[in-house]
Parts: structure tokens; C-alpha cells; sequence
């Protein structure tokens, strides 16, 4: 982000103010912010942008293609590494870069949880008495979607390890000094063999830019088809967009949305994230009755609570632990006739059941993250403060740009299209 204030005319008429930016800028939109007018006569504005033609070199990662940069030589022993690349991805796992040595020297760099984690061995001894193996972790929540830029500077054991300038220093275990890989080095994951990935580690699935090995451009290499891309489906060097629409709640915030009335089914799912054990997730008032799905002490529980001249049923289910870990997590609970089952993080494991007797009749509208005040029947839980995004309510996606607009829905104090939780 670049912020100054540039004079300009104070007279239309006059000649042209030029100003020549100091330091180079590279950006897709460019967003001006007139601060003050001409006293005299109308107000206007006319600029022109001047600029250079740039290619800046970027690689989506379809979560299948690995680049393999063959060494020249089969065997290496370095001394000094830089290594330099920037990644934007929505995904809270996958490799980034590795390569290993038959001896036992390593360097992984990953996304783990939504950290990034740099593994590096220069070596161990076969006694065990040295042990190479250095791990540091940096950053949170990089699974942003916002670009990110990394920076491994290593001469020996002294290791500069920079995640968008803010720099570690560290120096690795063990006694040597000297990086030994065979073959090659692989970008976006573990080197292709064919098979599916060994070790439960996942491919990079985004975008990286600019990635410089020692010297070398990949990016630019991978272009002009100097590295073995082959296990990609589809390689694209511009950046494939994936718009999830994240939505953010602070303590104040709700989200209404449409959904079916009189329907015998209730069909809800989303995803949440949020450093905070307990929050309002979802709410709504059925025909006769309320449904109520929220975080309590970092788990989910629902609330289905059916009231009818006849009988009165109520249906409990509790699933997942520690949720309110700043990653992402799915949610989805169906409910009809006599069943209902609730599912986090799409695992089978998760999944709770129950049969006790109920009757469904939805109401055909959503409370998310918050309610109103003057409601009814108001649920246990105030409020709910993280990010929602891919939001289905009776199965149906919620448009998030017609709430935006304001042709369905409502919404109040919540920041649309963004995710403003912060590194904890
Ligand atoms: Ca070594």
C-alpha cells in the first residue's frame, strides 16, 4: 500500500503537474482520493497514469502440479541459499517448496495450519549425536487469499527467515554447514512420482509469484518451458481468481438471509473461523419453534427446540473440540422428519445423529452471527465475533453481492467480502 499527498492545478487552464514516483510501484488498481478542490470555478479532475509494461511471473497451482527444477549436477552441496517467492492461497496446508539429499539434508517450506513452517537439516550424524533437525514456524491465518512474500537467506547455519518483511533470525542445529541435496528441488509439492502424495502432506493449491531459486527465475524458466512441469493438468501463469466472499462479525453485527419457509427440511452450511469459545452462529424462528446452532466452550452445539398443542420436542447435538482455533471450519447440519444430523470439517467422524421425534416447519429466515433485539424468542447467545463465508441455507448459496446491494436480506455492522480477524 502506498499513501502520499500530491499537489496538483490550481487552475484548469494551466500546464500539466508532472510527478515521477521515487520508488517503482507494481499494482493492478490504483485508487485516488481527491482531498481538496479549486476554490474557483468548478470542480474536476483529470489524470493520466504513465507506466512500464511488467510480467510479474506468476504460477497457479491447481493442488496437482509440482515444478522440478533438476541441479545440473546430480549431487549438491551448498553453502548459501536465497530463496525468494510470494503465494496467495485460500488453502491452510501445502508444500511449498522441498528438496532432500540421500545423506539426510532437507529443506521444506510449508503451509501448516495456516503458519508457515520452514524445516531445514544440514546434516546429522549417524550416531545420533548430531541432530540437524531445525524447525521454525511464522505468521498466522495466511490462508488469507492476500499475497504474501518469503524470503530464506542462508549462509551456513545462520538462517534470515522474512515472511512479508518481518525477519527471524536463527541458526539450524547440528554441526554443518553445507545444504547437500540430490536432483532436484520441487515447487507446490513433494517431487512428483506419480503417486499420491506419501506422508499426508497436501500440494500448494494457489498462486506463487516471482519465484527466485539462488539466482535463478522459476517462474520465468517454467515459462519458457525449461523445468519439467509435467504433472500439471492445466498450467496457467496468471493467477486463477477464487472469490469465497468471507463475511465478519464483530460483536455487534448480524446477517439476515432468505431462506424456504414451510418446508419439512432444514439444510444448513458455512464455514467460520474466530479466536473466541463461545458465539451466535445461526439462528432462526421455525413455524413453531426456534433452531439455534452455536460455539459453546469451542465446540458446536444445536439447538432444536419444536413446540406444537400436542407435544413439546426438543433435539440436542454437540460435535467437534477446540474450534476456536483462528483456522476455517465447515459446519453442516440437515434436520427432518425424526432426524437430524450434524457434521464439522466434513468428517465422518464428526458426524452426530438423532431420531429423537421431530417436526420440522422452517420459518424461511436465517439469523447469522447475531439477531435482532425484538425477537421473540431470543437464543442463549449474544453474538458471534470472526468470519463466515460459504454460506448455504436450504441448500441454496447465499448471494452475498444482492444482500450487498441490498435486494435480499439485511445485514448490520458486519464488513462484507473481508475477513478482518487478526493474528493472534
Ligand atoms: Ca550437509
Amino acid at each position: 500500500m502506498v499513501l502520499m499527498g500530491l499537489p496538483a492545478n490550481v487552475k484548469a487552464l494551466k500546464s500539466a503537474v508532472r510527478h515521477e514516483l521515487q520508488q517503482g510501484i507494481v499494482a493492478r488498481f490504483l485508487r485516488l482520493v481527491p482531498l481538496d478542490w479549486s476554490e474557483e470555478g468548478r470542480i474536476g479532475l483529470r489524470i493520466e497514469v504513465y507506466g512500464c509494461s511488467y510480467w510479474a511471473g506468476v504460477i497457479n497451482f491447481d493442488g496437482q502440479g509440482v515444478i522440478s527444477y533438476r541441479f545440473k549436477m546430480k549431487k549438491m552441496k551448498i553453502i548459501k541459499d536465497v530463496i525468494a517467492l510470494r503465494f496467495k492461497t485460500s488453502e491452510s496446508e501445502g508444500v511449498i517448496l522441498h528438496g532432500e539429499g540421500q545423506q539426510g539434508d532437507y529443506i521444506t517450506l510449508e503451509l501448516r495450519k495456516a503458519r508457515l513452517l520452514l524445516q531445514i537439516n544440514l546434516g546429522s550424524n549417524q550416531y545420533g549425536s548430531i541432530l540437524g533437525h531445525t524447525s521454525v514456524t511464522t505468521g498466522s491465518l495466511l490462508d488469507d487469499n492476500h499475497w504474501h512474500s518469503v524470503v530464506i537467506e542462508r549462509y551456513r547455519r545462520n538462517v534470515n527467515f522474512t515472511l512479508d518483511r518481518h525477519t527471524q533470525h536463527f541458526r539450524t542445529n547440528g554441526e554443518f554447514d553445507h545444504l547437500d541435496l540430490d536432483y532436484e528441488l520441487s515447487f507446490g509439492g513433494m517431487p512428483y512420482s506419480g503417486k499420491p502424495v506419501g506422508g499426508g502432506r497436501k500440494n500448494f493449491k494457489g498462486c506463487m509469484e516471482s519465484i527466485n531459486y539462488n539466482g535463478d527465475n522459476i517462474t520465468d524458466l517454467a515459462r519458457r518451458k525449461k523445468l519439467d512441469t509435467s504433472s500439471f493438468r492445466n498450467l496457467s501463469f496468471s493467477c486463477v481468481e477464487t472469490h469465497t466472499f468471507p463475511v465478519f462479525f464483530n460483536a455487534t453485527s448480524f446477517l439476515q438471509l432468505p431462506g424456504r419457509a414451510n418446508h419439512n427440511t432444514i439444510s444448513v452450511s458455512f464455514q467460520f473461523r474466530t479466536w473466541n469459545p463461545d458465539g451466535l452462529l445461526l439462528f432462526s424462528n421455525l413455524d413453531d419453534g426456534t433452531l439455534e446452532i452455536s460455539l459453546d466452550d469451542s465446540k458446536v452445539v444445536v439447538h432444536i427446540n419444536v413446540t406444537t398443542a400436542a407435544s413439546n420436542n426438543r433435539v440436542d447435538l454437540l460435535s467437534g473440540s477446540a474450534l476456536n482455533d483462528g483456522q476455517w471450519h465447515a459446519i453442516r447440519l440437515v434436520a427432518k422428519e425424526n432426524f437430524a444430523m450434524l457434521t464439522i470439517d466434513g468428517e465422518e467422524a464428526s458426524a452426530v445423529r438423532s431420531t429423537s421425534p421431530l417436526t420440522i416447519t422452517t420459518g424461511g429466515t436465517y439469523h447469522l452471527g447475531g439477531y435482532f433485539l425484538q425477537t421473540l424468542f431470543p437464543p442463549s447467545q449474544r453474538s458471534f465475533q470472526g468470519c463466515m463465508q460459504a454460506i448455504l441455507v436450504d441448500d441454496q448459496p447465499a448471494d452475498l453481492h444482492a444482500v450487498e446491494k441490498g435486494t435480499t436480506g439485511a445485514f448490520e455492522n458486519v464488513s462484507l467480502d473481508m475477513c478482518a480477524i487478526i493474528d493472534r
